[in-house]
């Protein structure tokens, strides 16, 4: 909003010239974020202690240590985290641009259905929420219309393509598969993202450093200059989600804060599955999703994991792991569980430094 009210007003007052330049409104987005969490948090979690007097339901099959240590800890957390991307989002992004729409509109909305999944918890007070094939069909519903509304924005068949990283401007035509394709990144990183949300401050950690990532590859990939000297698909008005992904940055910073263990309050599937189709969408708008899948690859792990042992358990009656997904195996292990989170924020963080690096490697 700040873009589209002070640009204007530059030919009067040339300092306002700085609202044009996408670095300094994702700073302010980042810092936004993180003050709106500061000041709004611990608020919020006492009303969330409030509202829900068990706080979240822990489900009796896992592993006994959550029931005795995490009883009681609020959920429904992600609301302050979609709040403190919003606000700064709306604050200095520029508003008539499309991609700003698509991503806050898809993120609000996966949002939504998590928190009707949070609430059903919380009001049954059992784990068990709303159903997962109606969950999965408003979810595919979503991704669609985004998968349409970027084929309808497009240019010039700028989207439809999958783009090879490691290669210079080498891209699959996916042809009617770009829809489903839609499903299963913005779907399937949401769903990953909530799988991983089992420890404190797992899903925040990686959440942070692959929207710190994506921050600078929508950056370049919407700076004509730098996408062609990098050999990467240009995409007219993507520098923009630099600012959405400086908001999520600032977001999950300041969530880390309560989250961080022993957490004072979880995330929720509200939290969860908008954060993971943040990603997914970012992913999609700046046709970066196979470096999406590599940056995210603590996400894919976890998810991978779950489906391995289910699979192994349904073909020949064995479990791979001590318990899925995989975060559990360490704990049945017996690591403690500050160590799981933090080797895992290492990896995510070495992740990232590649994905980076496939900006440059072509
Ligand atoms: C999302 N939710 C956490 C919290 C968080 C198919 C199967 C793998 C599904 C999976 C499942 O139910 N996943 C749901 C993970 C839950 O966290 C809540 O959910 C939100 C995220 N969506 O924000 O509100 C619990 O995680 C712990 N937690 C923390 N700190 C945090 O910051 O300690 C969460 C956030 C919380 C808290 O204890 O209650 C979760 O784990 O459910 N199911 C599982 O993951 C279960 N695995 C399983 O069934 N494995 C089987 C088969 C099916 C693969 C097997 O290995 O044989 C495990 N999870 C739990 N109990 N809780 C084991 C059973």
């Amino acid at each position: 909003m700040l873009y589209n009210l002070l640009v204007p007003l530059s030919e009067y007052w040339s300092a306002l010239n700085l609202f044009k330049y996408i670095t300094f409104r994702s700073i302010g987005a980042t810092l936004t974020a993180l003050l709106l969490s500061f000041l709004i948090g611990p608020w919020l979690i006492r009303s969330l202690q409030k509202l829900q007097s068990i706080g979240q339901p822990i489900r009796s099959d896992g592993p006994q240590r959550h029931i005795l240590e995490k009883s009681g800890t609020p959920t429904m957390g992600g609301t302050l985290i979609l709040l403190a991307m919003a606000v700064p989002t709306l604050l200095w992004a520029n508003l008539t641009n499309p991609f700003i729409q698509m991503v806050l509109a898809t993120t609000l909305s996966f949002g939504a259905i998590g928190f009707w999944d949070d609430y059903r918890k919380i009001t049954r007070r059992n784990s068990k929420g709303i159903s997962a094939r109606m969950r999965f069909f408003l979810q595919s519903l979503i991704a669609l219309l985004v998968a349409y509304t970027l084929k309808s924005l497009d240019p010039g068949n700028l989207f439809g393509a999958l783009s090879i990283p490691f290669f210079k401007n080498l891209a699959v035509d996916l042809g009617l598969f770009y829809f489903p394709f839609a499903i299963l990144v913005i779907v399937g990183t949401s769903n990953a993202v909530n799988l991983t949300d089992g420890l404190d401050g797992l899903a925040i950690g990686p959440t942070l450093f692959t929207a710190a990532t994506f921050l600078i590859i929508a950056y370049v990939t919407g700076h004509s200059h730098f996408a062609n000297y990098l050999g990467i698909p240009y995409v007219a008005g993507a520098g923009e989600l630099a600012i959405f992904c400086g908001a999520m940055v600032g977001a999950a910073l300041g969530f880390l804060w309560f989250n961080t263990y022993p957490a004072q309050v979880f995330m929720g599937d509200v939290g969860s599955l908008a954060l993971g189709a943040a990603l997914g969408t970012v992913g999609m708008i700046t046709r970066h999703e196979i470096v999406l899948a590599i940056v995210g690859g603590i996400f894919v792990v976890e998810t991978l994991s779950v489906i391995v042992q289910v699979a192994s358990f349904k073909l020949i009656g064995k479990r791979v792991f001590r318990m899925a997904p995989i975060h559990h195996h360490f704990e049945l292990k017996g690591w403690a569980e500050p160590k799981i989170i933090v080797r895992f924020w290492i990896i995510s963080i070495i992740l990232a430094l590649i994905g980076i690096s496939t900006l440059k490697i072509r």
